[in-house]
């Protein structure tokens, strides 16, 4: 699969103000500054569709994008949505504002019947997270389908990768849950997440 056309939609924080459109859609989640929206631009080689903000947090609101597919092997091609999450774990987060990320999120994971999954964007540098293990317990209770992404590979040896994916997957739990290195600065790991989508639109 790869994706041919990207267009931002639209930002909402209530349900009433998503996108009408019900096409499959796939959000972006992790700690704030983790490189969702450097992945969200790479994938689909559009840069400047999500905001790259040079203060982390400030993204508050869901940025809903539509994206155009195409699969030449199959012969398909069709529509999807991007979502990329307010990020979480800010330092300077007051209790207040986790308080509404926690329920703009809810609400999202609750409501949004075309969600089909969740990429969870781990750094590669860091140990099992906190916050990010929350996360995961919440997306296996509602049994929302998703991946891990270990992103900034590149800021590690080559061949410590795959040792440290293992010790990161083993840190947040996650059995059978796949986990893909990445690296947004040297586009790798790529076709992995396309893949992963292209399973889960065809299923
Ligand atoms: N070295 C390296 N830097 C990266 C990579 N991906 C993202 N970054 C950098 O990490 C910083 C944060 O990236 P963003 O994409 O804005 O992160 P975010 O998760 O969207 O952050 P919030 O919107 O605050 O939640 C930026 O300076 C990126 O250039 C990567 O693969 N390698
Ligand atoms: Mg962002």
């Amino acid at each position: 699969m790869r994706i041919v056309d990207s267009f931002y939609v639209k930002s909402a924080i209530e349900p009433k103000d998503y996108p009408a459109s019900a096409y499959p859609e796939f959000a972006f989640a992790g700690r704030s500054n983790v490189g969702k929206s450097t992945l969200i631009n790479l994938l689909t080689n559009h840069k400047g569709l999500a905001k790259i903000s040079s203060h982390p947090g400030k993204t508050r609101t869901l940025n809903f994008f539509l994206i155009r597919w195409k699969d030449d092997e199959l012969e398909k091609q069709g529509f999807m949505q991007f979502t990329d999450l307010p990020g979480y774990g800010f330092a300077e987060t007051s209790l207040a504002e986790q308080e509404s990320w926690r329920k703009m999120v809810n609400k999202y994971f609750e409501q949004r019947e075309q969600l089909r999954g969740i990429m969870v964007l781990a750094d590669i540098r860091h140990p099992a997270d906190k916050k990010d293990i929350l996360l995961l317990e919440i997306l296996r209770l509602r049994e929302i389908d998703h991946c891990v992404i270990a992103t900034k590979s590149d800021k590690i040896p080559k061949n410590k990768i795959a040792a440290t994916v293992k010790e990161l997957a083993k840190g947040l739990g996650l059995g059978d849950t796949p986990i893909y290195p990445v690296s947004a600065l040297n586009n790798v790991g790529m076709e992995q997440i396309t893949s992963w989508l292209a399973r889960s639109i065809t299923a």
